[in-house]
């Protein structure tokens, strides 16, 4: 992602550019749901056709006039796989995860 900004603002001197990866006050979900990289799903995270929820998400915020992509519509339905599979019954209901449960946040977050 460093490497496409650095490159876009080559493109031009009023070119502005800057990369974010989980790295700032961004809705990574959001913006991926808007272009149409997926929908936000009962886990809590972004869900591709292609990779399920196994994705990271990045942006690059810029000022290029760029064709904008289609929002990506919701998928979940009645499915419950995620919140039935989550082994602390972190998600506690559909798009809510009480991170006090999640291993992610005890193994990575907290300290
Ligand atoms: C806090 C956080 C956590 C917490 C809480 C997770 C949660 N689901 O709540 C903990 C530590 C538990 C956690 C764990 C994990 N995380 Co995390 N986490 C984040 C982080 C830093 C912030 C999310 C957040 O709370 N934002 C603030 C709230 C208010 O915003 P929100 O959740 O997006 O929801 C709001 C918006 O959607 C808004 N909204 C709704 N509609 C609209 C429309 C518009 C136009 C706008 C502007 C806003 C808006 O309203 C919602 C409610 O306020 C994001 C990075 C990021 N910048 O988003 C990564 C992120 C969500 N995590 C990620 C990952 C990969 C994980 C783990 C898999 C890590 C791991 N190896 O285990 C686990 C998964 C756990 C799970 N099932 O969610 C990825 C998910 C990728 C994806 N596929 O979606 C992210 C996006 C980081 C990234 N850039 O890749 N995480």
């Amino acid at each position: 992602m460093k490497a496409l900004t650095n490159s876009l603002l080559e493109l031009g001197s009023g070119i502005q550019a800057r990369c974010y990866a989980d790295t700032g006050p961004v809705q990574d979900k959001v913006w991926a749901q808007q272009a149409g990289i997926g929908w936000i799903a009962k886990n809590g995270n972004v869900i591709t056709r292609e990779y399920g929820s196994w994705v990271f998400l990045g942006e690059i915020l810029t000022n290029l006039d760029l064709t904008p992509d289609v929002p990506h519509t919701q998928h979940c339905g009645s499915c419950t796989r995620c919140l039935d599979a989550c082994p602390t019954g972190a998600i506690t209901n559909p798009f809510v995860v009480d991170a006090n449960k999640c291993i992610a946040y005890h193994t990575i977050e907290n300290r």
